[in-house]
């Protein structure tokens, strides 16, 4: 019995969402976000294995083509948004053009999500996640791409599902940073606490040093920084966002994927990547910055991205290892 009264006093992220918001519509989209998250997390934990079954080109028990995994996220997101509802324009890694969500189903919330990040990675099972993130729509009629071409600073909220070990839903609304955990047994997400940089943080640097050669001098000084010591940084590095960054608040450290010379923004988008971990790193109590972008060091929630699908550099992290990467710019 004990046991069960426990659980019961923790929070279900429904409940969560509820108490914290105190908005019947936010917790309205957010219940169709967890629902997709859910979805997207049994087809992930299953589907692993049809994706092995997908690659000799043959069709799934039921004679159906096996959807690539990242399609099949995608529908479920937009389905599950588009009928909440709540929405009136989303934006997905996956969509080249915004969804316009039809007048009778439309309400006040413009969505950016990657509906599956780091989806290279599901054939040889590495952690892969969804990520968002929620602007409140200032204009009235027709939605337009104005309605979310903004910056970090105006979302409402932002957040991330990991499909690792565990399946983990991290979110903020601008008011400290929450996980939750998925209980299979009862399909909640239960709260596992408030999630914030350590006091104490591990020294660790993530980043794809392949790119090495093609950083400005500052990165490289950086790495080889990290790299010398006196204590040399530990390298940890997955290749998946949601990843990199849910170790990084959790343990500390810095995580980097500057601009280089072939890709001038760097790799990561704007609206579905830099902006919505931008808010839940500072929330966290860390830092998120540009690096020397268009001219100036700059927090990655200032940047206002140009088209749906724009990039930025990224660089976040513990205060004290971002502010270690800054260094070398201010130093000039
Ligand atoms: P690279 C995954 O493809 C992704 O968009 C992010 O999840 C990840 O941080 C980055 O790209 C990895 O890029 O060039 O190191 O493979």
């Amino acid at each position: 019995v004990e046991d069960v009264e426990a659980e019961v006093d923790k929070y279900t992220l429904s409940a969560f969402i509820i108490s914290h918001t105190k908005d019947k519509e936010m917790t309205i989209m957010m219940n169709a976000m967890q629902l997709a998250c859910k979805l997207i997390a049994r087809a992930v934990r299953k589907a692993g294995v049809a994706n092995l079954y997908g690659l000799h080109g043959s069709a799934n028990a039921s004679g159906d083509d096996v959807k690539k995994l990242d399609v099949l996220s995608n529908d479920i997101m937009i389905n599950a948004l588009r009928n909440s509802g709540m929405c009136a324009l989303l934006v997905s890694e996956e969509e080249e053009k915004p969804i316009i969500i039809p007048e009778e189903l439309r309400g006040k919330y413009c969505l950016a999500f990657d509906p599956l990040d780091g989806s290279s990675n599901i054939d040889c099972n590495v952690s892969t996640g969804t990520i968002f993130s929620v602007f409140e729509r200032k204009s009235t009629g027709e939605p337009t791409v104005d309605d979310i071409l903004r910056p970090g600073t105006d979302m409402v909220a932002a957040g991330y599902c990991m499909y690792g070990s565990a399946t983990d839903f991290v979110v903020t609304f601008g008011n400290g940073v929450h996980r939750f955990t998925l209980d299979d047994s009862v399909g909640e997400f239960i709260h596992f606490g408030e999630m914030k940089f350590p006091a104490k943080n591990k020294t660790i640097y993530s980043c794809n040093e392949g790119n090495f050669t093609l950083w400005d001098d500052k990165i490289q000084k950086a790495t080889e920084m990290f790299k010398a010591g006196p204590k040399p940084y530990s390298a940890r590095y997955v290749g998946s966002m949601v990843s990199d960054v849910h170790r990084t608040i959790l343990y500390g450290g810095v995580f980097y994927y500057p601009a280089d010379k072939k890709s001038t923004k760097g790799k990561l988008r704007v609206l579905y990547e830099g902006l919505p971990m931008a808010l839940l790193t500072e929330q966290a109590g860390g830092l998120a910055n540009t690096g020397m972008f268009k001219g100036k060091l700059g927090r990655i929630m200032e940047v206002i991205p140009e088209t749906i699908h724009d990039r930025c550099p990224i660089i976040m992290g513990c205060e004290r290892d971002v502010e270690k990467v800054l260094a070398f710019y201010k130093e000039g």
